[in-house]
Parts: C-alpha cells; structure tokens; sequence
C-alpha cells in the first residue's frame, strides 16, 4: 500500500512543470473573455445541452443555488438567462460533468496510482458514482452497497470507547436540511466533534461580531449596498472569488459610492470591471471600481484602521459634533471613553508605518469617510485568517460604531462568506461550541439529552486524531486533508485513524491518505434532481445575507446509485442508533418538508419556514444588529481596545500569505493560470517583490525551497518559481494548498483558533 508517496509533496499536489509564463496582470475583470471561459469549462465536462440545461436554472427563482461562493442573489430583478458568472460555471462545470468513477475505475487504478495525480487530474476524473470501500491493507477501493457500508460504519461507530472518539466534520455546501438532520444524529450518537470549514474561514469574523455586536454574522443587505456613501473591501479578491459583487459594487458606484480597497495586491477585480451583462459591458465599458487603494503589508490592517480612527478623531476634535455619531454612541454603545484614551495615545507615524501606507494615502481615505454616515466595511480570508484577525475585526467595527455605521440602510458589516451554504450550516446546529439554547431546544423537541460538552474545532480535531484520541473521521463533503494546516501532520492523524468516511461528490486526497479502512459515499450535488416517491424534493441554502432559499436541482444524477446527503444520514442514524432513537428518521426520510417543520421548532427564525421559502426569493432571517439591536450580554455594542502588534522579521525571513488562484475553487483546480495576476501553466509559483528578490541573491525564474520553522519544527516545500510581482516588500504570496504544508497546525488566530494561513513566517532558499 502506498504511504509516504501520497503525501502532498515536490511532486504533489501540482507536479512542477517548470513551464511558467508570465504575463501583466489584468487591469479589468469579467467582460467578454469571462463568458468564453465559462463556456469551455462547461463544454469540457458535459455535452451542451445538459450544459444548457444547468445554466438556465443557476441562481433562478424556481432553480438551484449556486455550488460556488455565498454572494447573495438579487432579492428584486434578476437575469433570465444568466444569473452567474464565470467561477459560478466553473463550479456548476465541476459538479456537473458527466464523466463518473464506476467499479472498473477503481479495480483499474490503486490508491497508489491516484495519489501520483496532481489534483487538478483528480478533479478532472468524474463524479464518484457507487459507494467504494478500502479493507485494511487493500490497494484498491472496492464497491460495497449502501446496507453494508452503513452498516461497518455503525459497527465502527458503536465499537468506540467514548462518542467523543469520533469527529464529523463538515463542508460549506451541505445544504440546511442535511447539516440539521446530521448534527442532530451527531448530537443523538453522543458528541459535539463537529468542526466544519468555518473554522478555517470566517470563524474569527463570527468571534468577533458576536463578541461585538451580538450576532456572528454581517449586517447588511445586497440593498444596502446601493445606498451606501463609502464601501470598504478588506482583504478580499471578489474578482475570483466573489465575481458577482462586483456588479453590486458598479451599481453601488453608480448611486454615488466611494469605493476604498486595501489589500498587499492590486486585485484585477478591484480596479476595473465590465459587466458581460449589460450593453456597456459589451461595447467594453469599463466601470472603474476602487477609488483609493491602500497597499497594505500583510497584517497592516488593524494599524491602518487605527490611524483611520484616529484621523477622524482629530477632526472631530477640531470640530466637535461633525465626525462622530454621538446619539447612536451614547445610546447603543459601551467602551467609547476607553476607546478614544487609547486612540490618544497612538501615533500617527507609527501607525502608518506599521501598516506599511504613506500617511497621505490614509490621509485621503479618512476625508472620503469623514462626512459620511453611511459606510459598509466588507472583508473575507485577509482579514479573518491571522493570529490577530478578532480584534482587527473588532477594529473595522469600532470605525463603523464611532460614525454609526450600522443597523440603518446603507451601513454596516460584511463579512463576505465562502462557501455557498456555510452559513446555514453554522445557523442549523453545525458547531462544536453549541449554545445551551439549541441544545435546550433539541432536548425539548426530541427528549435525548445532547452532549453539552464542547466538542473539537478543525485543528484540536486533527490533534485528537494525531494523539490517538480521534478514532472514526466521518466527513460531509469537504477535503480535510488539503483544506487543512500542515498537512504532514494532518496526513498522518488521517492514517491513525480506524475508519475515514467520506460523502462526497467528487474524488480527491482526503479519500487517498485514509484510515486503516475508509469508504467514500457519493451524494446528490445541487444540480442533482432529487427524487423520493415520486415527487421532486428541494433543500435550503442561507447566503452571505441571511437570505434562505429554495434549491432544486435539474439534471439527471450521473449515477443511479447516488444518495442525496439528507438521505445518507438519515440511513447512517437508523443503523447506527436504531431503536434507541428518539428521532423518526424515516420519516425525514420521505419527504424533506418534514426536516423543515422540525428545524422551525427547534431553530429560531424559520417560522413558516415551508411556506415562506416557497415564495420565490425566499425569506430573510432576523438580524438584530441589522436593525439596530445588539444582542449581547449588556444589549450593546461594544468598543474595542487592541494594541498593534508588529511581525519581527530576521533579516532572511518574510511573510506569506497563501491565497486563491482564479482558476480553483478551495482544493478543486480547475486549471492551471491565474489569468487576472498573469501567471500561467504553473500554480508551483511565489510573488515577491523585486527588491527582496534582489536582497536574497535571487533572481526572477529562479526556482526555490520554502521553509518554516515554526514551533521548532521544520516544515519545508520544494521547487517553488520565483516571480516578480507588485506586493509590499518582505511580503511574499503562494497558491493554497500547495503551501499548507507550511501553516503551522500550532499557528492559529486568538480566541477563533483559525489556521494563520494569511501568515506564515517563511525562508526562502535556492532548490539544489
Ligand atoms: N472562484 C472561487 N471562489 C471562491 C473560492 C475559491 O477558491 N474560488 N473560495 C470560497 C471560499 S471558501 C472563501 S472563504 C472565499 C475566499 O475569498 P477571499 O478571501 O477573497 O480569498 P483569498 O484568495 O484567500 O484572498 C484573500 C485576499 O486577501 C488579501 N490578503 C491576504 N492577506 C492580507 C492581509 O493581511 N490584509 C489584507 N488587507 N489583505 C490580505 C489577498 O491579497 C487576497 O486578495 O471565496 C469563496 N469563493
Ligand atoms: N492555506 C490555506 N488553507 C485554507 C484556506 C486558505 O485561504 N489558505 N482557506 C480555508 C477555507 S476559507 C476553507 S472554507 C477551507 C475549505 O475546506 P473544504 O470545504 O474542506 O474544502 P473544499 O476544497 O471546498 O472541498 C471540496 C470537496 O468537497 C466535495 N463536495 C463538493 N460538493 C459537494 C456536495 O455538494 N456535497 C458533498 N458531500 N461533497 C461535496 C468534493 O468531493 C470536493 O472534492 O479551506 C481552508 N484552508
Ligand atoms: S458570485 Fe458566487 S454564487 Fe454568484 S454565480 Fe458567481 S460563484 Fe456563484
Ligand atoms: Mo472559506
């Protein structure tokens, strides 16, 4: 049986072509070429009339939701025939194909064989279409049938010493009635190991806000952003991984918005856009989107914020009552006398040197926002995936509590979410730190008592499995493996364990570098139709707005041995639990109304939830700090006070940040370039600025070790091509996940325990 050769390592997961070229980064998002290769990566995996057919119900009222990110879809008009955009296809593409992975491929190619695979080659194999088994010891996965793999799983599961053995994690796309039906049977079984990729993602965001002001999510609408006077996008890439915000943001621009954006790159989608949609977009347009671009160092946030705050402190001292909201502050707010103590002791300079901006650019920002009293901050992975990442969120608030930014139209937080349903997974119960009020609910509802103890987040889950604790990995959807910090250290808790499972639509490494034995049951994806007796079911996503709504897939499953994910765990809790359930499986089972009618009684918000999400678009759940009620302890919003802290660099050190390509969606490569930063045919790359190319003895093209050393362990990745690219200095940019090898599993953020991916301390030395 392969081991050490599956491992993500020189070769894998993307094998070193060499082959690099380079190109200048675009200056316009989207417009026509997006629509072409939209088309082609469609055409790539399916003939065009399924194609067709999955396109027209992208996004649409009565069609399935987007697999991709978790941007909202308009609440009012919306395109006819095409309300997406090119990574939307790319996604839809992936999940799609019909190209399968029957018996005979996996009788013909061992675990081995396919680990030798880059994971762009894995990704372009199908879509898993029977459920496979590997004994211990086997080299090649095997068909089993549903009973029996239910079966061994239960065997598995009821064999444990303690509930507490096994760990189920859980993936960003399972939809609402699958994320409730499974923590429930997690809860019922007797464990609250749930971590899920929010741990990995926006965790520190729903820290901080609910720290903040009260509810773990953003505040505003898509609406909002259309009456907003300055918009602010903090380490976020929305060209790649949130195209259709940039539409948002045109129409935003349109209705008179100030545009600011700070990000270490000059982002394609942050500078100009055309809208393929529209008749300017056509006749090349172009809209250009950000008005000042503040070039942070990595990690610069928190300080640049400060000296934005305390800009507008300044003025307002000059001109007391004009910068500052005082009403809303007195009357919703707790810490603002400490905060503006603190604030007077900062220094300017300092600030502006710790966040690596020339003070009159910030200069600049504080005029554009110092008048105004609506203002939307929106942030995604640059800001959440630092040790730091709480309190320079907390940061962004105060900035928006000190102009009372928040809960009226036009104003508020955005922390712009990822994967497609992550949000209602977190709403439904998937958490490992369960607030007593569900687990009272549930207790209510059902008569079992859930575990009240907390339960393992992502990266104490992969401790657990390194030390022996975690026995059983059940995974819904998701690849851990490469998802993952250090992933050496995660490979080899993956192959402690007794049994890996994983529900999944697609192949990847996670089903390679397994347990002592491991089974891959393939589900239903969104575009999947989803039938039980006859009847057409649909499940529920909850977008990055708080929208829930309807989704129904339309094509015909590849495989007539899929499983829809509701259904997979309703057949996992019956064998596993059986008689002794309290919870009427079977009954979920037949129609997925009925998960409905149970998630309304035991999850507040969801009243009437059969019939409100059958009106097209849906409906929004309450947010207290959208309408201006903060619910924390005291009923208030909350100042913060934090101190700068700096990243101490040796002189042959840098930071590195790993971040997406435009041509992946998290681990699924969907090809090799990076069209908007020019970089293409070869992901093996790192950006850097020309200057500490120079000051290494390093030259562009030349090909490099990266190295941490972290904790003191030594983590290392080969063969890495050094490009020259407009980044801060001593500030460096890789692809995810070839590089997480080198995030310390031990690097996490404060208080959200979220992998420092945006922050690894690296040397780079010459490959021999
Ligand atoms: N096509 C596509 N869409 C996706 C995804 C995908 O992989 N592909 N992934 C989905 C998921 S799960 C998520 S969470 C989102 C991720 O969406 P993003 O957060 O936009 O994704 P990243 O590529 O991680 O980009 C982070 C951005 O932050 C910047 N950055 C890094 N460090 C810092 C910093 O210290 N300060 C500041 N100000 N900026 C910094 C980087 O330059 C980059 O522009 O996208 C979702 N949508
Ligand atoms: N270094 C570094 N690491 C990171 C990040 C980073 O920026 N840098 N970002 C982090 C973030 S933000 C996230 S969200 C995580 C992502 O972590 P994950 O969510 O674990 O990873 P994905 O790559 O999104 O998972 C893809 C797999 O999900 C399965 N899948 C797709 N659709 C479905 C479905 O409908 N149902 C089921 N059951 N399975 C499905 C397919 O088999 C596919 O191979 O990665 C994190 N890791
Ligand atoms: S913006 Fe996100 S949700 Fe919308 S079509 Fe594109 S990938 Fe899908
Ligand atoms: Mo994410």
């Amino acid at each position: 049986m392969a081991t050490a050769s599956i491992v993500p390592n020189a070769e894998n997961p993307e094998k070193f072509t060499g082959d690099v070229k380079i190109g200048k980064p675009k200056t316009t998002a989207a417009g026509i070429p997006a629509v072409i290769f939209s088309a082609r990566h469609i055409l790539e995996e399916m003939n065009a009339a399924r194609g067709l057919k999955a396109l027209l119900k992208l996004n649409q009222k009565d069609g399935f939701d987007c697999p991709g990110c978790a941007w909202p879809d308009p609440d009012d008009e919306r395109s006819s025939i095409a309300e997406y955009c090119e990574n939307g296809a790319k996604a839809v593409a992936e999940e799609a194909t019909s190209k399968k992975l029957t018996a005979s491929f996996f009788a013909e190619n061992s675990v081995a064989d396919l680990a030798g695979l880059t994971d762009y080659e894995i990704g372009k194999k199908g879509r898993v279409a029977e459920p496979v088994y590997l004994p211990e010891g086997a080299t090649h996965y095997q068909p089993i049938s549903w009973d029996k793999a239910f079966k061994k799983i239960a065997r598995h599961l009821n064999a444990l010493s303690s509930p507490n053995e096994a760990i189920f994690y859980t993936s960003g796309r399972t939809s609402n009635e699958a994320a409730y039906l499974y923590q429930l049977f997690v809860r019922e079984y007797g464990t609250n190991n749930m971590p899920d990729c929010s741990n990995m993602c926006h965790e520190s965001s729903g820290v901080a806000l609910g720290e903040s002001l009260g509810i773990g999510k953003g505040s505003v609408t898509l609406d909002d952003f259309y009456m907003a006077e300055v918009i602010i996008i903090l380490g976020q890439n929305p060209g790649t991984n949130h195209p259709r915000m940039l539409t948002a943001l045109q129409k935003a621009k349109a209705k008179g918005a100030t545009i600011i954006a700070v990000n270490p790159l000059h982002e394609t989608g942050l500078l100009n856009f055309l809208n393929p949609q529209t008749v300017k977009g056509f006749l090349n347009i172009k809209t250009h989107l950000t008005d000042i671009f503040l070039q942070v160092k990595i990690n610069g946030d928190l300080a640049l914020i400060k000296a934005l705050t305390l800009l507008l402190l300044q003025e307002e001292d000059k001109h007391p009552g004009t910068v500052f909201d005082a009403e809303f502050i007195a009357a919703d707010t707790l810490g603002y006398a400490e905060y503006i103590t603190h604030l007077r002791q900062q220094d300017l300079s300092q600030l502006a040197i710790d966040c690596g901006v020339p003070l009159e650019q910030i200069e600049l920002a504080a005029k554009a926002i110092i008048h105004k009293k609506k203002i939307i901050a929106c942030w995604a992975m640059g800001l959440t995936q630092h040790k730091n990442a709480v309190d320079t969120i907390k940061e962004v608030v105060n900035l928006l509590l000190l102009k009372g930014s928040i809960g009226k139209p036009g104003a508020g937080t955005c922390p712009v979410r990822g994967h497609s349903n992550v949000q209602g997974d977190r709403t439904v119960g998937i958490f490992e730190k369960p607030s007593e009020q569900l687990l009272n609910a549930i207790q209510k509802v059902y008569g079992f008592d859930p575990p009240r103890e907390h339960g393992f987040d992502t990266v104490s889950a992969i401790k657990a499995m390194r030390d022996g604790k975690g026995k059983v990995f059940f995974a819904m959807g998701g690849n851990f493996l490469s998802a993952t910090p250090d992933t050496e250290v995660t490979a080899q808790a993956l192959r402690n364990c007794d049994l890996t499972i994983h529900v999944s639509t697609k192949l990847n490494r996670s089903h390679l570098v397994h347990g002592k034995e491991a089974i891959i049951l393939p589900c239903f994806g969104r575009s999947d139709e989803d039938i039980i007796n006859g009847e057409k079911q649909f499940v529920t996503c909850e977008n990055s707005m708080g929208v829930i709504q309807m989704s129904r897939g339309n094509l015909k499953p590849v495989s007539g041995h899929l499983l829809s994910e509701p259904t997979i765990v309703c057949r996992l809790a019956q064998a596993t639990l059986g008689s002794k359930s309290r919870v009427n499986w079977e009954r979920y089972s037949q129609h997925y109304d009925h998960i409905r009618e149970d998630i309304e009684k035991v999850i507040p918000g969801f009243n009437n939830y059969n019939e409100r999400v059958r009106r097209p678009g849906g409906f929004y759940l309450p947010n207290g700090a959208r309408e201006g009620r903060f619910e924390t302890q005291t009923r208030k919003a909350h100042f913060n006070v934090a101190d700068v802290t700096t990243q101490q660099l040796a002189p042959d050190e840098c930071m590195m940040m790993t971040i997406r390509s435009h041509d992946q969606f998290n681990t699924t490569i969907y090809g090799l370039d990076d069209r908007y930063r020019g970089i293409y045919q070869e992901r093996r790359v790192i950006l850097m600025n020309i200057k500490d190319i120079l000051a290494a003895g390093l030259q562009p093209g030349d090909i490099v070790d990266l190295y941490n050393e972290f904790g003191g362990t030594e983590r290392v990745v080969h063969k890495f091509i050094v490009v020259e690219y407009n980044i801060p200095e001593k500030c460096t940019a890789t692809y995810f996940p070839e590089t997480n090898a080198l995030v310390p599993l031990n690097s996490v953020a404060d208080k959200s325990n979220t992998p420092t991916s945006k922050l690894v301390i690296l040397k780079i030395k010459k490959s021999t």
